[in-house]
């Protein structure tokens, strides 16, 4: 058994958030070891070299006995409930008052001096966190991003110390060790099936998320998934709609034929000016624009910025078009809401069919929202990776489905269906660690595969 010494922190993982911890507690001189539940984590060698001496155990936690622990500091990717650390996370230090587990938001929470601004949801976190952070350089105000997305938390700190405002993605993982946020501004934007097997079902998925309103002065909410809306009293809730909205909520209204981004009677924006496509999009500017008010940034410097948002790489991003047909990358597409949010955004504008490539590992949830929608637009569903079986048993009996073994074999099969006004679409509704080391290289070997037929067909 291994012997945590009495009052050490112990660091659990030694990933992105882990190695930020640790740096974190060593600059404030906190004594601390690191436990991985993997025999030989990656980057262990680099770890020695940037803190000496310092113990690490690997392999499993029940190994180690953590009743003189100060604290216990968990990576996201590590469930409270791991064997070892059960009960961890109800328990009480009576010195600092804070549950002896928690995560790398609790230690930013402590340090901060600035306020700060959070975004949670199933989906476009980092899209509408980049784009408040867009909108505070356009206001003039200094804001450090990062969190989930980008630079972990307590990277911030120590790069931005000065920053009049940190502007983080925080994701379930995170919240769920959170005891308390206490944010300027936050956005709970939306919730689908995602991550059940971390967090059980639902229930446990949406709790971990509604954590981000702890302590909130002001939050904005979606008015159409009341799941999203605080289940206590926050002093100032506003909330967004893709209809037009009631009294002085944010919502789209059509306008001599033209969409527009309204709060209450109030015209903001036409959807025109916008460089993002999808009413999806219309609403992420719209919970930007929110939180950029209750901030106290211009209306005049936040269009600017929603202006020039051309939005980020492997969300719904066209990659080419080749023969009259076109191909999207939106590898980002992890779970059933952004993929249902792709082929709505695309299908409205859609001369042809759809080409949906979809697959991967599908984290539980339930693939039969997709049936319909696709019946509606789809030429054909090619399917690949590890839950392939059963995207296939959700979809079909009302749609066209055929399984491949990967993405570059269902590249090739949706090359050879695809007619002229179609439109092929990498949303996999599934993560890519089975076969990917993330959504990223999946997103890059479908525009490298694009890129070496673009040469192919022009030579
Ligand atoms: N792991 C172990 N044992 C350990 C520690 C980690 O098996 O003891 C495994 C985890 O199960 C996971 C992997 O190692 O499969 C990485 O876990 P981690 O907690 O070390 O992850 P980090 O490298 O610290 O990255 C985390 C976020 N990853 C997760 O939450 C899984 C990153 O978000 C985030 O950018 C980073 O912190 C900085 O804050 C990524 C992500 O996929 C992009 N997030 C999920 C999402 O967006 O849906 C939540
Ligand atoms: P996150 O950080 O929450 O994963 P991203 O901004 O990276 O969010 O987008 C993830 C996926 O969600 C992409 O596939 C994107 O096309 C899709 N998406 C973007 N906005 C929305 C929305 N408002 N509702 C549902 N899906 C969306």
């Amino acid at each position: 058994m291994v012997q945590v010494a009495h009052g050490m922190t112990v660091v659990v993982g030694l990933g992105v958030s882990g190695r930020a911890i640790c740096r974190h507690l060593a600059r404030h001189n906190v004594p601390f070891m690191v436990a991985d539940t993997r025999q030989a984590p990656p980057g262990l060698d680099d770890f020695y070299a940037a803190h000496p001496g310092t113990l690490v155990h690997c392999g499993p936690l029940t190994a180690i006995d953590f009743s003189h622990a100060h604290e216990i500091v968990v990576s996201p990717g590590v469930d409270p409930n791991t064997p070892g650390l059960e009960g961890l996370l109800a328990r009480h230090n009576p010195a600092t008052g804070e549950p002896m587990l928690v995560g790398e938001i609790a230690l930013f929470k402590r340090a901060v001096k600035a306020p700060v601004a959070a975004i949670t949801g199933s989906n476009a976190k980092s899209t509408v966190t980049t784009l408040l952070g867009e909108m505070a350089a356009a206001a003039g105000v200094y804001a450090a991003v990062g969190g989930n997305l980008g630079t972990p938390a307590l990277d911030l700190l120590a790069q931005h110390p000065y920053a009049d405002l940190y502007i983080l993605e925080l994701s379930s993982f995170q919240l769920e060790t959170t005891p308390y946020l206490g944010a300027a501004s936050v956005a709970f934007l939306n919730i689908c099936e995602d991550h059940l097997d971390r967090h059980g079902d639902m229930a446990g998925y949406r709790a971990a998320k509604q954590r981000i309103f702890l302590g909130a002065q002001h939050a904005i909410v979606n008015a159409d998934d009341p799941l999203t809306w605080p289940s206590d009293d926050l002093a100032i809730v506003e909330h967004f709609t893709s209809d037009t909205p009631a009294g002085e909520a944010w919502g789209l209204t059509c306008l001599d034929g033209n969409i527009m981004l309204v709060q209450g009677d109030d015209c903001w924006i036409s959807a025109r000016e916008l460089t993002v496509a999808g009413q999806h999009n219309y609403l992420n500017a719209l919970a930007a624009l929110a939180m950029g008010r209750a901030l106290g940034f211009s209306k005049q410097s936040m269009c600017e910025a929603l202006r020039a948002f051309k939005g980020l790489p492997h969300r719904s991003e066209v990659i080419a078009h080749i023969n009259g047909v076109t191909w999207v990358n939106d590898s980002k597409g992890t779970n059933v809401g952004a993929t249902l949010a792709a082929i709505n955004g695309i299908s409205a504008t859609l001369a042809g069919k759809l080409i949906l490539l979809a697959g991967g590992v599908g984290k539980g949830a339930d693939f039969t929202p997709l049936a319909a929608p696709l019946e509606a637009c789809a030429r054909t569903v090619l399917l690949f990776g590890e839950d392939a079986p059963r995207l296939s048993a959700a979809l079909s009996a009302s749609n066209n489905v055929h399984r491949v073994d990967n993405l570059h074999q269902a590249m090739a099969a949706a090359w050879q269906i695809a007619q002229p006004g179609d439109c092929v679409l990498l949303s996999p509704a599934c993560a890519s660690l089975d076969q990917f080391a993330n959504y990223q290289e999946r997103g890059d070997a479908f525009r490298h595969w694009l890129m070496d037929k673009q040469t192919e067909v022009n030579s």
